[in-house]
């Protein structure tokens, strides 16, 4: 089954598209969970049962376990293999890099992790992404517009009209959006754009396909305001924004009860993407 049509089926099971971040970091672990060898798989085990049934997928960020030394690849592996089979796992590692090296990457991401889908960081061009794109039944994210404060020095900078590939107006970020348009000839990019960008999120989704989607970080911790996100970044079908939440759902409680409050967290956040999204069609 190809990524989009296996994150559309979860949604729909789900009428939800949350994607809850799984970024454990030990140090904001419950208390009776810290001293415990395997606490973090155990963390998310935990969230990952009491959520299951609001999500349209889970997107662990690499960063969360490699930070882990030798033992976060398998703490990795096994996260992955606890989400259930037809919920979507897309792994956040922002990968980039010559051909040949690119296609490592891919390779370990989706043969020997088994992920659905990946984010890409889309600064060396086409070459470092066309290794994953190639995985035809597999997703790639990749980078349009980020969240963080410096996604300015880059990404909002304006390109010289000089350059006959761009059309106008041309800040980085519109280019992007026409290269991802360009580069998916296998169907299976979808791009990132942070919700702290709304009026550029409206911009991204008016220059790609109805059916791209777009994986929308930076609401809870990051201030995005979600109904924008949705009104902006979703299709004319109200689909295909793809709602990112780690911290304000995952460290909803850090008592005992971490996990029931994990799940009341998730299903606010489900049932107002699904207003929202019911407001738009
Ligand atoms: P919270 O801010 O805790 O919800 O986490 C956001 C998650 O989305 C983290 O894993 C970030 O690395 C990731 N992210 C952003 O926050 N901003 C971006 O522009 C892109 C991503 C991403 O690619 O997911």
């Amino acid at each position: 089954m190809r990524f989009s049509e296996k994150i559309s089926a979860a949604a729909q099971t789900n009428n939800s598209w949350l994607c809850v971040g799984l970024d454990p970091d030990i140090g904001k672990l419950p208390d009776h969970l810290k001293s415990d060898p395997g606490a973090i798989l155990k963390f998310n085990k935990a969230i990952i049962d009491a959520t299951a049934d609001l999500v349209c997928a889970y997107k662990p960020n690499s960063a969360f376990y490699e930070s882990l030394g030798r033992d976060g690849w398998s703490v990795l592996f096994e996260t992955i293999k606890a989400v259930p089979d037809y919920i979507p796992v897309i792994l956040d590692f922002k990968r980039g890099d010559i051909g040949n090296t690119a296609a490592m990457y891919a390779k370990s991401a989706y043969e020997i992790l088994g992920v659905d889908a990946v984010t890409v960081s889309p600064y060396m061009g086409n070459d470092s992404i066309k290794p994953f794109t190639d995985y035809a039944d597999k997703g790639v994210f990749v980078l349009c517009l980020t969240s963080n404060p410096s996604a300015v020095e880059i990404q909002k900078q304006l390109l010289s009209k000089e350059n006959d590939d761009i059309s106008d107006p041309s800040m980085v970020y519109h280019h992007m959006a026409g290269l991802a348009l360009k580069w998916n000839r296998n169907k299976n990019i979808g791009l990132v754009v942070g919700a702290t960008s709304p009026d550029e999120l409206k911009e991204i989704r008016d220059i790609i396909d109805d059916d791209m989607p777009i994986l929308i970080p930076g609401i809870g911790a990051q201030g995005g305001d979600l109904e924008q996100s949705i009104a902006n970044g979703s299709n004319s079908n109200g689909q295909m924004a793809i709602i990112n939440i780690a911290r304000g759902v995952i460290y909803a409680d850090y008592s005992e009860r971490f996990a029931e409050k994990a799940r009341e967290a998730a299903q606010n956040y489900q049932q107002n993407i699904a207003k929202f999204s019911g407001k738009k069609r």
